[in-house]
């Protein structure tokens, strides 16, 4: 899709400049600015008010240093970020990730999709993300302990639970967030509700942990439903195997589907049969190993190399759960090839533009990132809520909250497409409905 608007054309042109080099930060800004175009027709007054000019500019940056101290005695030294970029609608909110890919660029990305995400879910919740290049892979628990605290004794000084409130993402799950709490309480001298994703015996809530994934498949089960398909007898592949994958992968098989692959960084497991999830939990959350010990314990099944392969599988919908940029349009091309009629992204940009507008071409029923996995971030809120009330509810209780927020999120999405010509289109839906609350807000509150 070509820009035509010069005011957003020269908008992005900016954003490039400024940001050299950062190309997920370009391309996340991208698609948002080209789903505006109409919008911003419709309204000039966000223009003078300087709205999207002050929303692709971060509030502030905050970069440092994170020292710690290996099994062997020696420090190393890694880089942590924490990237607020809007808190016009409520507090920063937004996980934190460890990868050794980690930088501005994708931080950015992260925070900058994460407001309209956040908006989206119709809770109060600004948008912000952060993490750092550590890489827990091969970490002994010690390690992680230190590196958590080191990052939480600088981390500290910037969040609150009515500032800030960070939870996890990629290679941060409730060990993490565990140590980082731990830490926050020490030094701060305060039990508040400073992280979500928390353990359920210390303020965390109950749901949070299947919370994206579950969000993603009643996501995808509204998009199914309206397109008169279901998940029942349908065959799923997921990519990733972590907290997100896992948990897409349990309620797709309780909605009826047989999931046929996953994966991790390294290649896939598939089998025909269905995947047995027990053991990729057991896999993957006790035994912290690689997806490819499947294969050893499931002789039907088998392992491939390279995970991206994985989109060669015949399915007929694709849960892309694992990071940015997973599938490409040799990907795109090879699920529409082999009859796939959905794509539902529980990862945040996981589809290249190419390719989402070949699947988009092609037919293929697409939910975007910022819709399809907002569940997550729902729950951190439900989270929040509980922790203020000093009460928790019942799993059933956040779940069916859960269901209802999502089947929210797929309204306004699906509303908003129409209202701007475009109906189907989710992707112009969720960046249109998740922008006009910030912009109101952001308007009101006097931005400029
Ligand atoms: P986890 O760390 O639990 O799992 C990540 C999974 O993705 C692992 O299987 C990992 O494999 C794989 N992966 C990570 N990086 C790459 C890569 N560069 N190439 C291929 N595979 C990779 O993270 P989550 O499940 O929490 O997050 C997955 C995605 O979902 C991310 O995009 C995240 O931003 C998004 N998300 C997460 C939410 C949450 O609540 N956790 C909420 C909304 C979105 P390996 O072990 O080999 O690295
Ligand atoms: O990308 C995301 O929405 C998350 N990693 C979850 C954020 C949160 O605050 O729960």
């Amino acid at each position: 899709m070509a820009i035509t608007n010069e005011y957003i054309k020269n908008l992005l042109c900016e954003v490039k400049e400024r940001n050299p080099g950062e190309s997920e930060f370009h391309q996340a800004v991208e698609e948002v600015l080209e789903c505006l175009e109409p919008v911003i027709e419709k309204h000039p007054e966000y223009i003078n008010a300087g709205v999207l000019a002050n929303l692709v500019e971060p509030d502030r940056i905050i970069k440092f240093r994170v020292p710690w101290v290996d099994d062997s005695g020696t420090v190393r030294v890694n880089r942590g970020y924490r990237i607020q970029f809007n808190n016009a609608i409520g507090p920063y909110k937004g996980g934190l990730r460890f990868h050794p890919s980690v930088n501005e660029s994708i931080i950015k990305f992260l925070g900058f999709e994460q407001i309209f995400k956040n908006s989206l879910t119709g809770l109060p919740l600004g948008g912000a993300k952060g993490g750092s290049d550590f890489d827990p892979k091969g970490k002994s628990d010690g390690e992680i302990m230190r590196f958590c605290q080191s990052f939480m004794t600088e981390l500290c000084k910037y969040i609150g639970a009515d500032v800030d409130v960070p939870a996890g993402d990629i290679g941060v799950g409730a060990r993490e967030i565990g140590y980082m709490f731990g830490q926050y309480k020490r030094i701060r001298g305060e039990f508040t509700g400073v992280l979500t994703g928390k353990g359920i015996t210390y303020g965390g809530s109950l749901a949070r942990k299947e919370a994206t994934g579950f969000g993603l498949c009643y996501f995808t089960d509204e998009m199914l439903h309206e397109a008169g398909k279901t998940f029942d007898g349908a065959r799923v592949v997921i990519s990733g195997s972590g907290n997100v994958a896992i948990y897409a992968a349990q309620k797709a098989i309780e909605l009826g589907a047989t999931v046929v692959a996953m994966s991790d960084s390294d290649g896939y497991a598939y089998d025909e049969n269905g995947i047995d999830l027990e053991l990729v939990k057991n896999i993957k959350e006790i035994r912290r190993e690689r997806i490819s010990e499947y294969t050893s314990e499931r002789d039907e099944a088998t392992y491939r190399v390279g995970s991206k392969n994985i989109w060669t599988v015949p399915c007929d919908i694709a849960l892309p759960c694992a990071t940015q940029n997973e599938l490409d349009l040799g990907g795109a091309r090879a699920l529409v090839g082999n009859g796939c009629f959905a794509v539902a992204e529980g990862a945040n940009m996981p589809t290249t533009p190419d390719a989402i507008a070949y699947l988009m071409a092609n037919g293929v029923l697409f939910a975007p990132a910022k819709a399809a996995n907002a569940g997550g971030v729902a729950t951190s809120g439900l989270e929040m809520a509980q922790n203020s009330m000093r009460y928790s509810w019942s799993f059933d209780e956040v779940d069916s909250k859960l269901h209802e927020i999502v089947k929210n999120i797929y309204k306004s999405c699906s509303d908003a497409a129409r209202v701007y010509g475009k109906e189907g289109d989710l992707v112009m839906g969720a960046n249109i409905a998740g922008f006009l609350k910030v912009a109101e807000a952001m308007r009101s509150q006097g931005a400029v």
